[in-house]
């Protein structure tokens, strides 16, 4: 098949999905065209079977706004037109989906049809979807669309309470590549980190005020008090100059690094020990699900789709958001108790495996065909 995919090229768990799906289908010999307005961050290689066309969107005095939509619609039209593509995959509604609608409405106009998989990450339902201007934009891009899924129940359960839908939403959860997912644990890294032997917790997001970053240095500062230990915290956005400013506040700050973005978080999660992600909403988590596969306990908060990935008691612990004093009562409690946190440790790993992109990308592939008919 020859499929485009469209998504958000930023640090993001949307963003790294498509890219890895659009990877892996090209290696079982898909051709895949990625189109969005800057490479994607996990697409850094040369790759059989993978195109990226990039976006330009007009930059003109009188446009405040640059058009993106109308730049993605027309490169959309181009390229499905001129590589002969089969079928669009666009992640996110909000507004890759009416773009798509869009761009198949000019191509019907010439003969020529494109079938629309969407999938829905979140952000575009529970956040951003839901305010009233936007929501019949949200509603109509879905039921136009040819195949909708959404990464977990919780987020099919929270779209068809928020909006008119009459598609069906088919649930295909996030995955894992365990290609890609295999740092072994480095002595110096870790050294580096904690030349103590101290344990180590890690927090990686976008810093945007829905991760609670602010949560996350209260839950170290509760648990140093009891044990040494440091903190990784790893990316950057809106929250990250309050999240400094508030550790500085607390004792013990320098045991906190700072590290900004990476793109390679695998090897950090691998020498750290617990996984602390405390959002206020995360339709899946797929972070949550990378530490997995590390073999790290996740301590989260109970929001949205989490739930389903970080199992309560297995996995890790799950709190409502905001519990500080839970969620830092049962990171200790794992950090101290040797045995229990290798039972953690070791189901963590094997949940992750579940979500192995072996059992996902079939179903993917199933929904194209179903498109396509
Ligand atoms: O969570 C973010 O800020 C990024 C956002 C994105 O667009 O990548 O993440 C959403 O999609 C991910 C991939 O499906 C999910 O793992 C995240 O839970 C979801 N974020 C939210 O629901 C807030």
């Amino acid at each position: 098949m020859k499929i485009g995919i469209v998504c958000y090229p930023t640090f993001g768990g949307s963003g790294i999905v498509a890219t890895e799906l659009g990877k892996a289908l090209a290696e079982k010999g898909h051709e895949i065209h990625f189109i969005a307005y800057r490479q994607p961050v996990r697409l850094n290689d040369s790759l059989n079977n993978v195109y990226f066309h990039e976006v330009r969107v007009a930059e003109y005095p009188l446009f405040e706004y640059p058009p993106y939509e109308l730049g993605l619609a027309c490169k959309l039209l181009d390229v499905v037109k001129f590589e002969k593509l089969d079928l669009l995959h666009v992640h996110y509604a909000i507004p890759h989906a009416y773009v798509a609608y869009l761009a198949k409405q000019m191509l019907a106009e010439q003969g020529i049809k494109i079938p629309v998989v969407t999938t829905l990450h979140g952000t575009d339902i529970t956040l951003v979807g839901k305010s009233p201007g936007l929501a019949p934009a949200v509603s109509f891009s879905i039921n136009h669309s040819d195949v909708v899924t959404a990464v977990s129940e919780d987020l099919k359960k929270e779209t068809l309470a928020s909006f008119s839908i009459r598609k069906e939403v088919k649930v295909i959860p996030n995955f894992i590549d365990f290609k890609i997912h295999q740092a072994d644990f480095n002595k110096d890294l870790h050294m580096y980190f904690a030349p103590n032997g101290e344990k180590i917790l890690v927090h990686i997001s976008n810093f945007r005020p829905v991760k609670r970053v602010g949560d996350v240095i209260k839950i170290f500062a509760k648990i140093r008090k009891h044990m040494p230990l440091k903190l990784l915290m790893v990316g950057d956005g809106p929250d990250r100059e309050s999240a400094e400013y508030l550790c500085r506040k607390f004792d013990y700050c320098s045991d906190v690094k700072f590290l900004g973005k990476s793109n390679d978080v695998s090897r950090l999660l691998a020498i750290s020990d617990l996984f602390i992600l405390p959002s206020e909403k995360e339709s899946f988590g797929l972070v949550a699900l990378e530490a997995m596969a590390a073999k790290i306990p996740v301590i989260s908060s109970d929001t949205g789709g989490l739930s389903e990935v970080n199992i309560h008691g297995v996995t890790g612990f799950t709190s409502p958001v905001g519990d500080v004093a839970k969620m830092s009562a049962d990171a200790l409690l794992l950090l101290k108790n040797e045995e229990m946190y290798k039972k953690f440790s070791t189901k963590a790993y094997e949940v992750s495996k579940s979500f192995d992109i072996k059992n996902v990308l079939p179903l993917y592939e199933a929904a194209y065909e179903e498109a396509l008919k």
